[in-house]
């Protein structure tokens, strides 16, 4: 009882507070009160306000990160850390309809060994698409370790939008690099295996049998399809080319630029020994190849005659290697950092200018007099990341709780910051591209071992760290968790540079970038049979699906094709069949297609999954399936009969809804007239605003035609249907010249 009576009083207390009756008792508290209350100290507050995102106010950068196992993408923002999307790549991603339509599913398919769909990826370092060695903002691409794949995503709709399977190894490395202009986009082989998928033995056959490899892929930017920012660029498999290496595991690696563009720089094993190779990728891709599985192959010796690829034997294995900003030198993530000039690296390629050691007939080059210097940073070193200020590198010593600023054109130490936890990868905004931004480092942090975590039982999340590098006193200010991963690199770009669409030409099958051939106009909707092959022709607007009755025989092969003819930001339909296992996800002019077999009679709901519009559960209908040989009586035929009191019940509805038209007419009215007044076309942000909105009204006048008629002919049920379908094209209309009235106000007083 006594419980009982602390519940009511909480509850009743969220009530006074949720009505704003509850101002005497907890009033506004000033920062002062806050700091108290909670124990903070000015550095808290301080950290606090410079992630803070404030109303209207955007975040500076994109950051993109691969989940490791989890196979999907994670976008956040800088500074704020919020996450804006997870985006299927690797794995199917039920929100997207993400290897559960059957476009992406094709694609997934298709991008694996044979042919089936893989429910997992491995996917840690990726790169932005760069032009002249700076983002551009159009492109990412992921490597999955595990099954060997490579993702190509737009970032103009922040979709996958190719998946390739390599024809060669088994098990890749999971980060992947570009060239300056991203001619190439580069994936190396890990562990090594056979190339031809039989069985070797890895004690007697591994130097003959086993191989690795590094890979370029070659990349191909379309053109703009005219007017609509939709951009679809192709890895094209048949352009490009492996170059075959001896049994190395092979780990990190990165793309030079200006002096040494078209040079790859990375990380090798054999037998215990750490390497860093050095391949000339520019003078590869010029030499004779051999097809292997379909694909071009450098073979190991034509490579080694041609002097573009040899080693470099180091003593410390390092974690990572990666090129400075102006492309002049490379940098070893290793307790004894290694600054490595490129041009002494280039010259002694070039030159053979190799030692009289070999490692498996591969020549090596001589640590020493490649060497611009050395630096001791700290014990257990992880990763590297470079900033806009001159010659500075970032290193992060895991054993010694630091991250170290230092200069790699003086080798000397600047400053560090002690950390709290162990650090990881390291990135700054721009940071992998010829022009590096600065103010922000993120460290990952893996055994999130913090006393401020709530405990979620033996899984934990990966955590990342946002640090001020704004000034020599560096701070943490940040701490952010990223659930589903387990996170390695990542990488970000000014938020300015992409240009993200709202919105697809009708009938867009987004995985191609094509229109698809099953794109539905609004009346064009129709149900086509070929022996027990069905297609429905759908689609999908608020608030309704067409067609509301799917009839078909158990045994029938169904797909629905199905298109959103929303014109409207952010009106999203989500579809399924229930239990069928199937699911879409339709954004503004997508057409997408969903096939199953119909192998359970009954009666199945289809309905929206997405939270469209008020009127969102009015978005649903029947798919029937009829017992195999079923044959329709001549009472079952025909549409359902409504009692006299639910005929009455609709009418009444129906009358209600004309009443909320009118008033909300009204208000669309005086909008009209002030957007007009004040001359809104001169004031181009807010005539597109006002374009989407007469869109709208466009849209609704099909609505207003149909619940005119209905009313007409007393069909009561319908008439109330379309008329709040045509009130939900109002309201939108509404809404977006609330919106742009606010703007014009706020333009005309500046
Ligand atoms: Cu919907």
């Amino acid at each position: 009882m006594k419980h009982y009576l602390k519940v009511l009083s909480v509850a009743l207390t969220c009530l006074l507070l949720i009505c704003g009756m509850g101002s005497e008792i907890f009033a506004q508290t000033t920062l002062a009160d806050v700091k108290k209350n909670r124990g903070l100290n000015d550095d808290d507050v301080l950290a606090a306000t410079k992630t803070f995102m404030p109303r209207g106010g955007r975040d500076d950068y994109f950051a993109f990160v691969g989940t490791g196992n989890s196979g999907t993408m994670i976008v956040y923002g800088l500074p704020s850390m919020r996450i804006y999307k997870y985006v299927g790549v690797f794995s199917p991603e039920p929100w997207q309809g993400y290897g559960f339509d059957d476009e992406s599913t094709l694609m997934l398919k298709k991008g694996s060994l044979d042919n089936r769909l893989l429910r997992y990826g491995d996917m840690r370092f990726p790169a932005l698409s760069e032009t002249d060695g700076k983002y551009n903002g159009k492109y990412l691409f992921y490597s999955d370790g595990a099954n060997s794949r490579i993702a190509l995503l737009g970032l103009d709709d922040f979709e996958t939008k190719q998946v390739l399977m390599h024809p060669l190894f088994l098990n890749a490395f999971p980060g992947v690099a570009v060239t300056e202009n991203t001619e190439y986009v580069i994936q190396s082989s890990e562990y090594p295996t056979p190339w031809d998928n039989k069985e070797a033995d890895p004690e007697t056959e591994f130097e003959t049998k086993f191989k690795s490899g590094i890979t370029c892929w070659s990349f191909q930017d379309t053109q703009e399809e005219a007017g609509t920012g939709h951009h679809i660029g192709r890895m094209i498999k048949e352009n490009s080319f492996t170059l075959e290496l001896p049994p190395f595991t092979l780990g990190y690696f990165d793309t030079g630029r200006e002096a040494s563009n078209g040079l790859l720089v990375g990380l090798a094993a054999y037998k215990d020994q750490s390497y860093i190779y050095v391949y000339d990728i520019n003078k590869a891709s010029k030499l004779e190849t051999i097809e292997v599985h379909d694909f071009m192959v450098i073979p190991f010796q034509v490579a080694i005659d041609n002097g573009v690829f040899a080693l470099i034997p180091v003593d410390e294995t390092p974690h990572s290697v990666k090129v400075d900003p102006s492309g002049k030198y490379f940098i070893t993530a290793t307790d004894d950092a290694m600054v490595f000039d490129f041009a002494k690296v280039k010259a002694a390629l070039d030159q053979k200018t190799y030692t009289s050691q070999s490692v498996v007939n591969v020549p090596t080059l001589d640590e020493k007099s490649l060497l611009h210097g050395t630096v001791k940073i700290g014990r257990n070193v992880i990763d590297n990341a470079f900033d806009y200020r001159p010659n500075t590198v970032y290193t992060s010593a895991f054993d010694d709780k630091k991250v170290v600023r230092w200069n790699y054109e003086t080798l000397k130490v600047e400053s560090a910051i002690d950390l709290t936890f162990k650090p990881g990868q390291l990135m700054t905004p721009q940071g992998n591209s010829a022009e590096p931004h600065s103010n922000y480092l993120t460290v990952v942090d893996k055994e999130g071992l913090y006393d401020n975590m709530i405990p979620i039982g033996p899984a934990r999340p990966s955590y990342q760290h946002l640090i001020d590098i704004s000034s020599d006193d560096m701070r943490d200010i940040y701490t952010m968790s990223l659930p589903q991963s387990n996170i390695y690199g990542s990488v970000s770009v000014l938020r300015t540079t992409i240009k993200p669409i709202i919105r697809y030409p009708l009938g867009t099958n987004t995985r191609t970038g094509e229109i698809s051939r099953y794109k539905t106009v609004a009346g064009q909707e129709k149900i086509e049979r070929e022996g027990n092959r069905v297609h429905v022709f759908g689609t999908l607007i608020r608030s309704h699906i067409t067609p509301e009755i799917v009839e078909v025989e158990e045994g029938d092969v169904v797909t629905f094709h199905l298109t959103n003819l929303e014109r409207a930001e952010d009106e999203t339909h989500g579809f399924t069949v229930s239990t069928y296992g199937v699911h879409g996800s339709f954004e503004p002019g997508k057409t997408a297609s969903l096939t199953m077999v119909a192998d359970r009679p009954g009666v199945f709901p289809y309905y929206c999954t997405e939270f469209c519009s008020a009127l969102h559960l009015e978005m649903e209908g029947i798919f029937l399936v009829r017992p195999k040989g079923y044959v329709a009586s001549p009472e079952t035929e025909g549409e359902i009969k409504l009692t006299l009191e639910q005929l009455a019940e609709y009418k009444k509805n129906y009358e209600d809804k004309i009443v909320v038209i009118n008033q909300t007419q009204d208000v669309i009215n005086s909008v009209v007239t002030y957007l007009k007044d004040n001359n809104y076309q001169n004031y181009p942000y807010v005539e597109a605003l006002v374009v989407d909105a007469l869109d709208q009204l466009e849209l609704a006048k099909t609505a207003k035609a149909n619940y005119e008629r209905y009313a007409a002919e007393g069909k009561w049920k319908d008439a109330f249907l379309w008329a709040e379908q045509y009130w939900q094209y109002q309201v939108k209309t509404a809404d977006v010249g609330l919106r742009a009235k606010k703007l014009l106000s706020e333009e005309i007083s500046k």
